[in-house]
């Protein structure tokens, strides 16, 4: 018999929904929040949020954890220290890539990521699926299995030699998406531009870091971004586009929605707080550590994503985490060496720097409000994701995933963070908010000093169809 009818009170809250402020105390028992009121009875253990923000746990949506690489190449944080990460920074729910490699099956991807996550995680997770190789069997019998299993959405590569599809097996993937009820993903950048372009810059000797952002001009994205949107119109059926970096892709999604097409997007903090000049000036290698695909971009584009954020054409904020270490073998120079820009891995850390980056410079800097950061980066990626009402929300019924937030002065160091990588590129970044409590499950994970492992774990997320958009007709064809 318990002695208290919730396991804990969250006590003079501010809380903050996708569509509300209000005051109240949030009552917890069983790891889901049982009541919201005023002067709710106590609790066996109480937290005095005193009238500070709380908002839903943070949803990473893109981020990449222990994905398999091509050796010497490994990813630094794998399901413990990429979770442990996220709560640390506010972050209750993540959603990485069981990827499949070509002449493999999905399934087989899938079950090699649950060893890989199952007993390490310490928030909940689910898994996105990539579609490397969309054969029959694939696209007749392991996707429709997958989506019904719980794995409700798959990301599709234009580039990228190892994982990228052409037109038509594009159309094919995104059709099942509209049979099944999945939500489709797309990187969008144009791979034989890529390579024409590399090939130039290798054979000229300009093999720097900072060339990877010359071998992916705007021009390779908003390419891709166009054909992804034309494909998107063909197959019937939304899509998501990951990773937007500027202005010329923005055009693209911004003319598709005008002409009535259900285009989503997605932006990361690295073309907000990045720019091309951080891969570098000169010929220096420590340009690596931002290397990533798209490239940042320039200050006049970081306004654009800004722009879309606050206006409505960014439906989701992630990270895109990839981790590399820098000074490593396995990471940003593979095998020991200092290599050409194009076998540089891929990716920049940010798993748990996303949330106080964008609550700083979004919410307390006044480019955007406390709800519509709650939308970006907890209750639009549940809606997508098929997590809401579960996720995503401070309501009755929903796990008790809550961020408590604290407004004072702090830079981040890499010290002080808790992935397993090396760098940071937000290094010596002056923050005006950052996680005091973070809530996964009911149980503290990050008391504002110290991670706490939070017992049973993370649990695996089944995930329902998506609901932000409403259910799409019969195809055309
Ligand atoms: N780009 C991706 O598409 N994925 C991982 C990291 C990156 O830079
Ligand atoms: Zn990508
Ligand atoms: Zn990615």
């Amino acid at each position: 018999m318990k002695s208290s009818e919730f396991d804990l009170v969250v006590r003079n809250a501010r809380v903050a929904t996708a569509s509300d402020i209000f005051e109240a105390d949030i009552a917890i028992r069983d790891g889901k929040i049982v009541q919201l009121g005023a002067n709710l009875p106590a609790g066996a253990r109480e937290y005095d949020a005193a009238g500070r923000v709380v908002t839903p746990g943070g949803i990473d949506a893109h981020c990449h954890l222990d994905q398999p690489m091509e050796s010497p190449v490994r990813m630094a944080d794998d399901f413990d220290t990429g979770t442990r990460a996220a709560a640390c920074g506010g972050t209750t729910t993540v959603i990485p890539f069981a990827a499949q490699v070509k002449g493999q099956s999905l399934r087989a991807a899938v079950e090699d990521y649950h060893r890989r996550a199952d007993g390490k995680a310490h928030v909940d997770y689910g898994f996105h699926m990539i579609v490397s190789d969309p054969t029959p069997e694939v696209l007749e019998k392991e996707l429709p299995e997958l989506i019904r299993a719980g794995y409700t959405s798959f990301k599709i590569y234009m580039t990228y030699d190892d994982l990228k599809l052409n037109d038509g097996q594009i159309l094919d993937v995104l059709d099942v998406a509209r049979k099944h009820d999945a939500t489709a993903m797309i990187h969008a950048e144009n791979a034989d531009c890529i390579q024409w372009l590399t090939k130039r810059l290798e054979a000229s000797g300009r093999t720097a870091p900072r060339y990877h952002a010359v071998s992916r001009p705007m021009l390779v994205e908003r390419e891709a971004t166009h054909r992804a949107i034309a494909l998107s119109e063909l197959a019937d059926v939304p899509i998501l586009i990951v990773h937007v970096s500027g202005r010329e892709a923005v055009e693209q999604i911004r003319w598709a929605r005008s002409h009535g097409m259900n285009i989503m997007a997605e932006t990361c903090p690295q073309y907000l707080f990045l720019t091309a000049e951080d891969l570098g000036i000169d010929d220096s290698y420590h340009g690596a550590k931002c290397v990533c695909s798209p490239p940042p971009r320039n200050q006049a584009n970081q306004e654009v994503i800004w722009n879309g954020l606050n206006d409505g054409l960014f439906t989701v904020f992630s990270s895109d985490h990839a981790p590399f270490n820098y000074d490593s073998p396995e990471g940003k120079k593979p095998g020991g060496e200092e290599v050409s820009f194009g076998h540089i891995p891929n990716g920049i850390p940010g798993i748990e720097t996303r949330l106080s980056l964008l609550y700083t410079h979004g919410v307390l800097a006044g480019r955007m409000t406390l709800n519509r950061f709650v939308e970006l980066t907890s209750t639009n990626p549940a809606k997508v994701y098929g997590l809401h009402p579960r996720k995503g929300s401070i309501a009755i019924g929903a796990d008790a995933d809550l961020v408590v937030w604290q407004e004072g002065e702090r830079a981040i160091s890499n010290r002080d963070l808790h992935h397993n990588v090396d760098y940071t590129p937000y290094e010596g970044h002056q923050l005006k908010a950052w996680p005091c409590l973070t809530l996964s499950g009911g149980q503290v994970v990050w008391d504002g000093e110290q991670f706490h492992s939070r017992s049973g774990g993370g649990r695996f997320l089944q995930r329902g169809a998506p609901t932000l958009l409403p259910k799409r007709h019969q195809s055309r064809f």
